[in-house]
């Protein structure tokens, strides 16, 4: 490739999208890469710089490593890309959380080893030889399986999103969070999952016809427990027991998890060794105490499971403030516990004026979708927000309109327009606008 013929980037009104230098979502492809274009102060629009010489560096004279029977990331990605886990206050009978670096992340699978966690008392060390589940209660015949049997079954890969109803919970608070962004909106993360379809297994023990709701336990020290209604059972419920295609981690639920796709994350019990079939939801601590949502009337809304449809810029965003005027890239991920996602909007002026982002597909149904939109940053201040819509037309509210429609007690299942203000240096901070 040449840079003999580098032209001016011209910007001219078709390219435009939005107001503050939204690009048309074809804008890279049309002009800003295929003409290797500068802008008009003679700086490349996008690259750091012009090629002055190349060093020889060891790694190009010498032989390298052996291999890894199981491969790691770089050496200089280490301690770099990683979760942030919050130090559980009360030992390990109090919940704590790891959160996905989403800021430093691409695509829409997040490395298992990255995926985000939430346990309420520590993981545990389960030796799968010595661990099954049981489906019983109103059945015909109850049935138990270890991970071989299970095996033996059709299985099924699908990508899905999963998020902790907590996710976000920050942006209840008066005041805008300077946190890293994971701090914010880290409990959110898509894996593939392959595994038995719940509706498999009950076929197999004979639900009985009055059975309404299934109650899922967890195999780990405080049993967590979540009552699964019965229609989501027989849908798109599965028993996963692989995580991008090798055995689900420890920290995920080894040896075997419920699944249940769109739902918040608490009621996909991990570490799952009991099913109970009945007619009537347990009551456990986590669907009474917790996981309601409080609402104006200090009344609280139980079992609100689907996840609301939400999206976030990853990037820029804090920690990635912006070095020099010029093309960016805006990107982000979009999501919805109903279904597929099917626009998301940029605005790069605080909600004035909104442009279509790029998605890119194939978009599946209950997991995340990435988009992307140029933008040309002047160096005057901007909001950057984005916007999703699903595929019933459901539109991410403004954060005002979600606290006028859920109350000042809220906890729970956040999901506004998140908004970036970038600063005239390129300082990017989380605001409310
Ligand atoms: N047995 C058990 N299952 C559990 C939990 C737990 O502490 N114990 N945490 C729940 C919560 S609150 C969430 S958000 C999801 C998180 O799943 P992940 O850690 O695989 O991301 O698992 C759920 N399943
Ligand atoms: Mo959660």
């Amino acid at each position: 490739m040449t840079h003999s013929k580098t032209k001016t980037l011209v910007v001219d009104a078709t390219d435009q999208a939005a107001g503050n230098g939204l690009m048309s979502r074809r804008f890279f492809i049309n002009s800003a890469l295929a003409t290797g274009a500068t802008l008009a102060s003679g700086a490349p629009a996008i690259a750091q710089d012009a090629i002055v010489g190349e060093g020889q560096e060891d790694w190009t004279l010498y032989p390298g490593d052996d291999l890894p029977l199981y491969g790691d990331v770089s050496q200089f990605e280490k301690g770099r890309v990683q979760r942030f886990v919050a130090p559980p206050t009360g030992g390990r009978t109090a919940s704590s959380s790891g959160r996905t670096p989403h800021h430093l992340l691409q695509g829409t699978i997040t490395p298992s080893g990255l995926h985000f966690e939430v346990t309420h008392h520590g993981i545990p060390d389960i030796d799968p030889a010595k661990h099954k589940v049981v489906i019983h209660g109103m059945v015909k015949q109850p049935l138990k399986w270890d991970i071989e049997a299970l095996e033996n079954y059709p299985t099924v890969t699908r990508k899905y999103f999963m998020e902790c109803s907590g996710n976000s919970r920050v942006c209840w608070a008066e005041k805008p969070d300077q946190n890293f962004m994971y701090m914010t909106h880290g409990l959110v993360s898509g894996s593939e999952w392959t595994g038995i379809p719940l509706s498999t297994l009950l076929d197999e023990v004979g639900v009985s016809p009055d059975a309404k709701w299934i109650i899922a336990e967890g195999g780990d020290s405080g049993s967590l427990s979540r009552s699964i209604p019965i229609d989501k059972a027989l849908d798109d419920t599965i028993i996963a027991i692989y995580q991008n295609g090798e055995r689900i981690r420890p920290s995920q639920g080894y040896p075997m998890r419920l699944l249940n796709p769109g739902f918040e994350g608490n009621t996909s019990v991990k570490w799952l060794r009991s099913l109970y079939v009945t007619d009537k939801p347990v009551m456990s601590r986590f669907e009474t105490s917790k996981y309601t949502d409080k609402l104006y009337d200090g009344k609280a809304l139980q079992f609100s499971l689907e996840m609301d449809v939400k999206s976030m810029i990853t990037r820029p965003s804090s920690a990635i403030s912006l070095k020099k005027k010029g093309l960016y890239e805006i990107t982000g991920l979009a999501w919805s516990g109903r279904g597929k996602i099917a626009k998301v909007e940029v605005s790069a002026d605080g909600g004035k004026t909104w442009a279509e982002a790029a998605i890119e597909g194939p978009v599946y149904d209950k997991m995340l979708t990435r988009f992307r939109i140029p933008w040309m940053w002047d160096g005057s201040p901007a909001i950057l927000q984005s916007r999703a819509t699903d595929e019933a037309g459901r539109l991410q509210p403004t954060r005002e309109e979600l606290l006028a429609a859920r109350g000042k007690d809220a906890f729970y299942h956040y999901h506004a327009i998140h908004s970036w203000s970038v600063n005239a240096k390129g300082a990017i901070r989380h605001v409310y606008a």
